[in-house]
């Protein structure tokens, strides 16, 4: 397992690498070239700059979150064949630079999506927070004109801005695509893509969505487990992977993540670990990484990881806001610095007992 820690980018973000170097355990960033717009190629030289400000700072550049999908490639437009080539090209000039894993999701229209990105918890920090009765009684129509209306009533964290100009044509195009649509148009992306990220050495991580239930009438195709081997199975390709979040996923709490990683491991080259506590109607918050303070098992996840020799990367996912800092909702420096250290703990206690037991055996 190897710890690492997503980070924005110089003047994009209020954390250092500095900082990040001085989080025990952490080993490289998670990064992406957040100003390249969707579809167009990740020029050679823009990638050198960051891979080079972050070597030299002693951390490595290994895992890329998010070489994001164009809208035309998960419509299957005719277009979509010129952005597949440019995706490609990304590809070819990360590998240039050692990049080993791409996260990347398939979620239309929206990444992730909550309500309150600063919701006030008991003990003084605010988290992001998903409201469900208010995101299930929504239609598209009544998305797009909230947004009109009100943008500001309605937090839509995770949009790239070039989608929110086109909001109303976006949703109208997704009107007549069915789930078995959607994952056609990402087998058919797979199928371009993976013989090229195998050349590269590079696996390709899909992020399930989040939350993991259809909104607004969208289809949704990385639900559950059920979803995550129809897709893993679409294309057997080492490179066609999935990127395990725990926060994701675990926003249904019918998904058995244990069970997801068991069946999983060696399809996984990176996860996302965090704690959401559930309400009764649906709702969650993102809690702190501990196990004791949300619904999830965390540390039997982690367990998990270790018993079927996970040799991947890992992230301490989003955390809440707390001691008062001020920063990007969910990626602050304190309290994913805590959850990493949450996370290596749980692991090294693994590492410690496997020693006693080889000692004992002896
Ligand atoms: C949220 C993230 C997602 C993730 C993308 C991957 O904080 O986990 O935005 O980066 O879905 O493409």
């Amino acid at each position: 397992m190897q710890m690492t820690f997503r980070w924005y980018g110089v003047g994009n973000d209020s954390i250092t690498l500095k900082q990040i170097r001085q989080i025990p355990g952490v080993k490289g960033v998670v990064w992406a070239l957040h100003d390249v717009p969707v579809g167009e190629v990740w020029p050679a030289e823009k990638i050198e700059e960051v891979v080079n400000q972050t070597n030299e700072c002693g951390l490595n550049t290994e895992v890329v979150e998010s070489v994001n999908i164009h809208e035309d490639i998960k419509l299957g437009l005719p277009t979509r064949d010129k952005y597949i080539e440019a995706y490609k090209e990304t590809l070819k000039n990360l590998s240039q630079f050692g990049v080993k894993v791409v996260c990347y999701n398939f979620m239309p229209v929206f990444d992730w999506f909550r309500t309150d990105l600063f919701k006030e918890t008991e003990d003084g920090s605010t988290a992001l927070f998903f409201d469900a009765k208010k995101v299930l009684a929504l239609t598209p129509e009544q998305v797009v004109k909230n947004m009109e209306e009100n943008a500001k009533d309605f937090t839509l964290p995770g949009w790239e801005p070039e989608r929110l100009k086109d909001l109303k044509l976006v949703f109208s195009q997704y009107k007549d695509v069915s789930e078995a649509d959607l994952l056609e148009n990402l087998t058919y992306f797979l199928k371009e893509i993976c013989p090229v990220a195998e050349q590269c050495g590079i696996k390709m991580a899909i992020h399930p969505d989040d939350p993991p239930f259809s909104i607004f009438g969208l289809p949704r195709i990385v639900k559950n487990k059920e979803d995550i081997a129809r897709l893993l199975n679409a294309v057997d390709s080492p490179s066609n992977g999935l990127t395990f979040c725990s926060g994701s996923l675990g926003g249904n709490p019918n998904n058995d993540l244990v069970d997801i990683v068991k069946t999983f491991t060696d399809r996984i080259p990176f996860a996302h670990i965090r704690n959401v506590k559930h309400f009764e109607d649906g709702s969650f918050i993102e809690s702190s990484h501990r196990v004791e303070d949300g619904s999830l098992p965390i540390t039997e996840i982690v367990n998990t990881f270790y018993e079927n020799g996970f040799d991947g990367y890992i992230r301490p996912d989003h955390g809440r806001h707390i001691w008062d800092e001020v920063c990007r909702p969910g990626y602050g420096l304190y309290d994913r610095a805590l959850g990493a250290m949450y996370l290596i703990g749980a692991w090294d206690t693994n590492v410690l007992l496997k020693k006693k037991e080889s000692v004992g055996a002896l």
